[in-house]
């Protein structure tokens, strides 16, 4: 490393910029990783194409986002105990702006921004085997060369568009949410079609409705959604969590989600019907994480409880929704649980409004777009807005968007065509030195995401100090770790039913995309297992 201990960069007739590590991406995983890599003295520039820090935070900001999973205070960085008792979060799932304001200020308080280049796109990065570098291209113009590159570029970050005839001919106002814009949408007066009834939608959903003339909302997959049962987070709750914040923090570590929570262990046949009914009312009326928390442990591996949660939510559908034949298209057929949990503000409810349409796009498909409407089967609804809720090509999408050539010049399109062939889910073979955080193949969106960024950013941070102290210059899996590897999330996702429904989280929302599931289910054990990996010597790389 020959630049470490100098936080500066070393400039080439000003054409290329030299750096001990490139960091593509300053949401929560990018920041860290610069806030990491520069305690540890080396020298580290950011790139982000957004105009300030936050990542998927900075995009979604659609009307009714906010984070819907197990919440505030333990979704935020644990690194800091400082961080931490200087910030108040005021709800337990907190709304985009209140994530996005508490990311601004971790930015000014760790000085981040003066590392981090915005509304700079990294265009390409290339692997110099002689060097043993890389070099990215940016859209700017600015070249850089690093020992180190890492990619933050977000498991959630890729927008997916649908591929509709006539699409591109629609000529009033269209929106993704997950690139939402950041001028105020007016949806007053206006009628407006969604598609998508992921957490996208069914968080945009009841919100647009409030407001919109009409809205018609077009359904390809119906979703099981759970009350979010938001509150404010009490004073008491975050005095506790600040008094008590390092024995949070070791149960977040030792827990398989990355969360601090016990996790009901029972499992639902061991109860009487009457009983698992009324545990369920019970955590239907609390709602939100008290749900996924305190259901039982084998809902998604046993069909028949699975079954069971999946016919008592369904009538749920049914109490809420007056129209029966708008109940009857919400009615979700899969497994529960087995596309992500979406936690809902309103969603069914939604349904009874009378400026509300469902379109059922399995017995009603999408024939085109006209540039004033929407033309399904049975009809045509003009539109003032389109609204696209449909998701992303997620966890490999950003990294194959970026597309970085690594040894031989082979790019990792080329690599990835069948499978996304990684070790731990942090590196690729014939791609020495460089790294993923979320990457496929890791636990990423199945646990604490900050965290998880953490915890795989101080593995990478000890991995590079290790070759420093042992003057080593590259280091890359072996094919043998890689097929392992593989083998191991699968192994572990064919234990559940989550790989027998299309999600996302099998690719099957991208036509074209290879179909499997590519998480590693166990967070916990696999923060473990990485770092007993460490211990070992780095078992599984080669290094030179
Ligand atoms: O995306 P999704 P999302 N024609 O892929 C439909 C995280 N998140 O943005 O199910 C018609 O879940 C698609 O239908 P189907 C969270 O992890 C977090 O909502 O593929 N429909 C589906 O209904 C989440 O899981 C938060 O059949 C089409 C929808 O669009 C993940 O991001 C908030 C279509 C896409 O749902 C993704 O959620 C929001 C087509 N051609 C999201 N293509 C927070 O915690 C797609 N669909 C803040």
């Amino acid at each position: 490393m020959e630049t470490a201990n100098k936080t500066q960069p070393s400039r080439e007739n000003g054409s290329i910029e030299h750096y001990d590590a490139v960091i593509i991406g300053a949401g929560i995983s990018g920041m860290y990783a610069l806030h990491h890599l520069r305690e540890m003295g080396l020298s580290v520039r950011v790139y982000d194409g957004a105009s300030d820090v936050g990542g998927t935070w900075w995009y979604n900001r659609y009307p009714g986002a906010r984070v819907d999973a197990p919440g505030s205070p333990f979704y935020s960085y644990t690194f800091s105990e400082e961080l931490m008792k200087e910030w108040d979060w005021a709800e337990v799932q907190a709304e985009q702006s209140a994530v996005l304001d508490y990311i601004e200020f971790v930015a000014d308080r760790l000085d981040l921004r003066r590392d981090i280049q915005f509304e700079t796109w990294v265009q390409d990065a290339r692997y110099d085997e002689s060097l043993q570098r890389w070099t990215v291209e940016t859209s700017t113009g600015v070249r850089a060369s690093a020992q180190f590159l890492i990619c933050a570029v977000g498991a959630l970050s890729t927008t997916n568009m649908p591929d509709i005839p006539g699409i591109l001919d629609f000529a009033g106002e269209c929106y993704h949410t997950g690139s939402w814009p950041h001028e105020p949408v007016s949806f007053q007066g206006k009628r407006v079609a969604v598609i998508g009834t992921g957490s996208s939608g069914v968080q945009s959903i009841p919100e647009i409705a409030k407001e919109a003339d009409h809205m018609t909302v077009l359904q390809r997959t119906a979703q099981f959604t759970f009350p979010s049962g938001n509150r404010p987070v009490k004073p008491e709750e975050m005095a506790d969590a600040r008094e008590n914040w390092d024995a949070y923090v070791a149960k977040m570590y030792a827990s398989p989600a990355g969360f601090p929570f016990d996790m009901n262990e029972r499992k639902a046949l061991d109860d009487t019907p009457e009983h698992r009914r009324a545990r369920y009312e019970e955590l239907w009326r609390r709602g939100g994480v008290d749900f996924l928390k305190g259901g039982y442990s084998d809902i998604t591996t046993s069909e028949e409880a699975n079954a069971w949660l999946a016919d008592f939510c369904r009538d749920k559908i049914r109490e809420i929704v007056d129209d029966p034949e708008t109940a009857r298209k919400l009615m979700p057929d899969h497994y529960i649980l087995t596309k992500r949990a979406i936690l809902d503000c309103g969603y069914y409810e939604t349904f009874n409004r009378d400026n509300v349409t469902l379109v059922d796009l399995r017995e009603d498909p999408i024939e085109r777009f006209t540039p004033t409407s929407v033309i399904t089967r049975s009809g045509e609804h003009p539109i003032d807005m389109l609204v696209l809720a449909t998701g992303f090509d997620a966890i490999s999408g950003s990294m194959l968007r970026l597309n970085p050539k690594g040894r031989g010049g082979d790019s990792l399109k080329e690599r990835w065509q069948d499978r996304f062939h990684n070790y731990l889910g942090l590196s690729v073979v014939g791609f020495p030195n460089m790294f993923m955080i979320h990457g496929p193949g890791s636990p990423g969106v199945f646990y604490n995401m900050p965290l998880g960024a953490e915890r795989q950013m101080d593995w990478i941070g000890n991995l590079i100090s290790d070759m420093k102290e042992r003057g080593m210059r590259a280091v890359e899996p072996t094919t043998e770790s890689e097929e392992k590897w593989d083998n191991m999330v699968a192994e572990l996702a064919h234990s559940t039913l989550l790989p027998r429904t299309d999600s996302w989280w099998t690719g099957a929302n991208v036509p074209g995309k290879p179909r499997y599931f590519s998480v590693y289910l166990d967070g916990g054990g696999y923060h473990q297992m990485i770092s007993d990996i460490a211990a070992r010597g780095y078992e599984g790389f080669v290094f030179e």
